[in-house]
C-alpha cells in the first residue's frame, strides 16, 4: 500500500493505512500522513468498470464542475494526482488506483438517524441533479452500459438461471418466482425515456445514503461521493434508489424479514427534500412516476443481488454465506410493501408537489 501511496502527491508521509467504508464495489482504504492529513485510496474495480481511464475522465470532469458551484471546499470531492500528473496510477499487476482527499470533518451513515437528516440528503441529491443539468452530458463515458435498463437486468437474470454457475438455483425458487412475475413491468422507465416522453438527465445513479458525506458535527449534507456511475439517466433512478435504501426500516442485508418495510414517513420527508432540491424542474410524468421509480429501483436491485447469488457472488462484495440472497430477499420484501402502498405514495407525491 505504501508503495502505491508514494506515487501520489500527498502532503506528508503516510503512517497509517487500513480498509474503510461499506461500499460493495471498489476496494477502499483510509490513509493518514504524518502531517495529520487523511486521504481515501481506492482500487477501482475493473471487472465492474471496464474503462477505468474513461471513468476517471468522468469523475475529474464532474468534480471540477461541482467544485465551481460550491462555496464550501468540502462540497466536492478532490482528486489527488499522481507525481506525473495523472488522476490514477496503474500498478505492475495492471490494477488501477486513485486517491481523494478525505473530506475533513465528515461522516458517512448507513442509516439516517433523524427524519431531518433524511430530508437533507433528499435536498442534496435533488440539488446535485439540478446542478448537473448544465453539465455537458455528451462528454460523459457510459461507465456501465445499460446500468439501469431493468429489461437488461432481467435478461442477465435469465442468463444466470440458465448457467446456474453456483449450482444454487434450488436455494432461491420463491425469490425467482417473485421476480419473474414482475418482468412485464421492466420497461416502465426506460421506455418512457426512449420514447421521449420523459427527459434524459445527468444523474448519479447510485444514491444510497452511504454515497453522501455529512458534516461531522451538524450532520448537514456536505458532499455527494461515489461518482463512478454519473451518466445520462432518469430522475426516477436517483429518487428511487434513495428510497430503496434510505426509507427502508431495516438494513439492506437484514435476515429477519419481519423488520423490513418501507416507511411512508421517510418516503414523505425524502420526497419533500428531493423535490425542493430539484427546484421544480421535474415534469408532470416524472412526478407521477416517482413511486414507480422507487419500486423499480428496488426490484432491479433485488434482481441484481439474486443473479449474483446464482453466479457465485462475483459482483457484490459479500461478508457471509448467502449474503446476496439475504439482500435479494429484503429488496423483494420492500417491493411487496411498496406495491401495497402505491396509492399512499402517489398521494404523498401529489401533496409535496403542490
Ligand atoms: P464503492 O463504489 O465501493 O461504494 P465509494 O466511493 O462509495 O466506493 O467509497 C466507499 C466508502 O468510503 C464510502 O461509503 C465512504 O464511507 C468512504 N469515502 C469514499 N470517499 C470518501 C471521501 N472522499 N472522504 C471520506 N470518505 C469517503
Ligand atoms: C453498489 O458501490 P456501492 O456500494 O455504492 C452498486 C449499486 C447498488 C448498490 C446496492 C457500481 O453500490 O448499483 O445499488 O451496490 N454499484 C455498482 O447496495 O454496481
Ligand atoms: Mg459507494
Amino acid at each position: 500500500m505504501y508503495e502505491i501511496l508514494r506515487q501520489f502527491q500527498l502532503k506528508g508521509t503516510p503512517v497509517f493505512c487500513q480498509r474503510f467504508g461499506e461500499g460493495h464495489i471498489n476496494e477502499t482504504y483510509i490513509t493518514t500522513c504524518d502531517t495529520g492529513l487523511s486521504y481515501i485510496l481506492q482500487r477501482i474495480n475493473t471487472s465492474t468498470f471496464k474503462d477505468p481511464i474513461g471513468l476517471m475522465e468522468n469523475v475529474s470532469a464532474v468534480t471540477s464542475f461541482l467544485a465551481k458551484t460550491s462555496e464550501d471546499p468540502r462540497g466536492a470531492m478532490r482528486i489527488i494526482d499522481t507525481r506525473d500528473g495523472k488522476p490514477y496510477y496503474v500498478d505492475a499487476l495492471n490494477q488501477y488506483w486513485r486517491v481523494y482527499d478525505f473530506v475533513p470533518s465528515s461522516i458517512c451513515l448507513q442509516k439516517a438517524e433523524t427524519t431531518q437528516e433524511f430530508y437533507n440528503t433528499g435536498l442534496a441529491f435533488g440539488r446535485f441533479q439540478r446542478l448537473l443539468a448544465d453539465f455537458p452530458a455528451e462528454t460523459l463515458h457510459e461507465s456501465i452500459p445499460k446500468f439501469h435498463d431493468t429489461r437488461d437486468r432481467f435478461r442477465q437474470l435469465h442468463e444466470a438461471m440458465e448457467k446456474n454457475l453456483s449450482g444454487r438455483i434450488d436455494t432461491c425458487r420463491p425469490e425467482l418466482e417473485f421476480a419473474l412475475a414482475r418482468e412485464k413491468e421492466a420497461g416502465a422507465i426506460v421506455e418512457a425515456l426512449e420514447s421521449g416522453a420523459m427527459p434524459w438527465r445527468v444523474t448519479h445513479n447510485d444514491t444510497k445514503l452511504n454515497n453522501i458525506l455529512l458534516d461531522y458535527d451538524t450532520h448537514e449534507p456536505l458532499c455527494v461521493i461515489d461518482l463512478d456511475t454519473v451518466m445520462p439517466g432518469s430522475a426516477l433512478y436517483d429518487f428511487g434508489d434513495s428510497i430503496r435504501f434510505g426509507a427502508a426500516t431495516a438494513a439492506e442485508d437484514e435476515q429477519d424479514l419481519s423488520k423490513v418495510s418501507m416507511s411512508l414517513e421517510l418516503f414523505e420527508v425524502y420526497t419533500k427534500g428531493f423535490l425542493t432540491g430539484c427546484g421544480g424542474s421535474l415534469t408532470e410524468l416524472e412526478l407521477q412516476m416517482l413511486p414507480i421509480g422507487a419500486k423499480m429501483m428496488t426490484l432491479e436491485c433485488g434482481i441484481r443481488f439474486l443473479a449474483d447469488h446464482l453466479n457465485g457472488d462475483v459482483y457484490f462484495r459479500i461478508h457471509r454465506d448467502s449474503h446476496n440472497l439475504d439482500r435479494a430477499r429484503t429488496q423483494f420484501k420492500l417491493v411487496a410493501d411498496m406495491e401495497a402502498k402505491m396509492d399512499q405514495m402517489a398521494e404523498i407525491v401529489h401533496k409535496c408537489a403542490n
